[in-house]
């Protein structure tokens, strides 16, 4: 029986500064899913990396007086780094500089002209540096100040060139069928119906050549030109798997789930598989937007001064508190509100005081009264029998909220399992049960170690390091780590001695009252 498939992707960062919080989430977020399906038995393909040409990166290196490989290779670097800091489990780091890629864009670009799609035309319009994309005259506003700006606020201007266009009007029926015969290409529901709008609203031509500026991949046949940054940048999710040569082992990842931002939806849902259909391959499997990460209810902003690092957020609460919080403050899909307060909260309630406390309770007993081996588990009363059956049962409702890509819930439901465990073990009363019923408190703290066991396991994507402690803690074999250990398979075996308890969610302080 050959293993399901599972490729997945984050977008492509530009490295044109440093990553910021919204980087982190992204990549957290798709981190954590690939994970949970490669513990789940998937032959998983995770990729990352940085999208590296055109006209912002050319500007930036002029500014900084450095060359745009320089810039490139420079902050690209550090993107890296913030995957790795981040414990981000990506299979490959793909940088649209690398040859592999440029050999990609150029045959993907060949096959849309061999099917009639691309042609040389010439295009006037208003062009955003910072947006790299040209806006209609309808959509831009001309401020008090003289200079006029798209909907988002950077500045356009007015440039002329010669320009090879995509012949995008061809797509948008065949964008809708897509849409209508495929409701889960795009989600959440919000945002398909955004895209579905606009494609309805009427595809233009796609001007996809640039040649006022040279940092990009040329275009076959006329290196005058080089391509809209959108079409090379795209392109990575093949190429990373192989493509142009489709006999690739790795070519039978694709077709790619492609987790994004909400910000670049269109790009995703409305070009990427309209390039695709032209060159005859294969399209994406889903496209799925995430919200945009709010500083106290607030837009980050250079000029608010509000961008969060990631690397001190990690370094004052921790890696695995950060992604915790994240993945289970933010309903998935929609915005989320970042502040300190409440990521203490997180962290004291729901790590500290809830899987950290109930673990080091059961786990002290342990180490005092069963000799430090894992207890013997008798006789099963009702309260254990549905204690076990709680915690047996919680990877099919996880399994189907992260298909549908509710990572928040599935997250809520594996921890919600802490508050059954730490019920049960005061209904049992164990340390009253030391004197009256030794085996019965036995029985009591091998079921409690169990619920751990089986949290933790479930733990694993969300908090890889920590997770992977607390099985250490309840002495879980190695080979006994993933999801096909669940429930009976797996079972503490008693007798397995167990080292005295460490923590591993201390409680959060603020700086200001320690
Ligand atoms: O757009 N909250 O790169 P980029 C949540 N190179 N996520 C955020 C965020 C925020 N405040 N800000 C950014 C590009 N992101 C292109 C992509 S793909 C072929 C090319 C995340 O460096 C979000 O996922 O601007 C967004 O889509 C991505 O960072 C944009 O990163």
């Amino acid at each position: 029986m050959s293993t399901e498939r599972f490729y997945i992707t984050t977008p492509i960062f530009y490295p044109n500064g440093v990553p910021h919080i919204g980087h982190a989430y992204t990549a957290i977020a798709t981190d954590v899913l690939a994970r949970f399906q490669r513990l789940d038995g998937k032959d998983v393909f995770f990729l990352s990396g940085t999208d590296e040409h055109g006209q912002k990166m050319q500007q930036t290196a002029e500014q900084e007086g450095i060359k745009p490989i320089a810039l490139a290779d420079k902050n690209s670097a550090v993107f890296r780094d913030m995957l790795e800091r981040l414990d981000c489990s990506n299979d490959d780091f793909i940088r649209t500089t690398e040859e592999r890629h440029k050999a990609s864009v150029q045959e993907l670009w060949k096959r849309m002209e061999a099917n009639g799609d691309i042609y040389l035309g010439k295009y006037g319009g208003w062009y955003s540096v910072r947006q790299e994309a040209y806006f209609d005259e309808g959509e831009t506003t001309l401020g008090e100040d003289g200079i006029r700006r798209e909907p988002l606020g950077s500045p356009v201007e007015w440039v002329e060139e010669e320009s090879y266009y995509f012949r995008l009007s061809a797509y948008g029926d065949k964008l809708l069928e897509l849409f209508e015969k495929n409701p889960e290409f795009v989600a959440p529901a919000e945002r398909r119906n955004e895209v579905a709008s606009f494609v309805k609203s009427g595809l233009k031509d796609l001007s996809i050549s640039r040649t006022t500026f040279d940092w990009g991949v040329p275009v076959p046949g006329n290196d005058k030109h080089v391509m809209y940054v959108w079409v090379d940048a795209l392109t990575n999710y093949i190429t990373a798997a192989g493509f142009p040569d489709e006999t690739s082992e790795k070519w039978n990842y694709w077709p790619a789930i492609h987790m994004i931002g909400k910000d670049i939806v269109r790009f995703h849902a409305v070009y990427w598989p309209a390039f695709l259909m032209s060159a005859g391959l294969e399209l994406p499997a889903k496209v799925f937007a995430h919200g945009f990460l709010l500083v106290k209810g607030e837009k980050m902003s250079k000029s608010i001064g509000n961008v969060v690092d990631p690397f001190a957020l990690i370094d004052h609460y921790g890696l695995d508190q950060v992604r915790y919080f994240f993945m289970r403050e933010v309903p998935f899909g929609q915005d989320g509100s970042y502040s300190p307060e409440a990521i203490a909260t997180r962290i004291n309630s729901d790590l500290a005081n809830g899987i950290g406390n109930l673990t080091s309770r059961c786990l002290s007993m342990i180490n005092k009264n069963c000799d430090g081996k894992v207890p013997e588990c008798g006789v099963l009363t009702d309260p254990d029998k549905a204690m076990l059956e709680t915690a047996d049962k919680v990877i099919e409702s996880a399994r189907a909220d992260m298909a549908d890509f509710q990572i928040h819930k599935a997250l809520t439901s594996i921890i919600d399992v802490v508050a059954d465990g730490d019920r049960y073990f005061a209904s049992q009363e164990p340390w009253a049960l030391k004197k009256t019923d030794p085996a019965r408190m036995e029985t009591v703290l091998y079921i409690t170690a169990e619920t751990v066991r089986q949290i933790s396991i479930l733990l694993l994507p969300f908090m890889p390091q920590s997770a992977g402690k607390l099985l250490d803690l309840v002495a879980a074999p190695a080979d006994k780590r993933d999801f096909a250990a669940l429930g009976e398979t797996g079972r503490l075996a008693p007798g397995t001695p167990i080292d005295k308890p460490t923590p591993i969610f201390p409680r959060y302080v603020a700086p200001e009252e320690a």
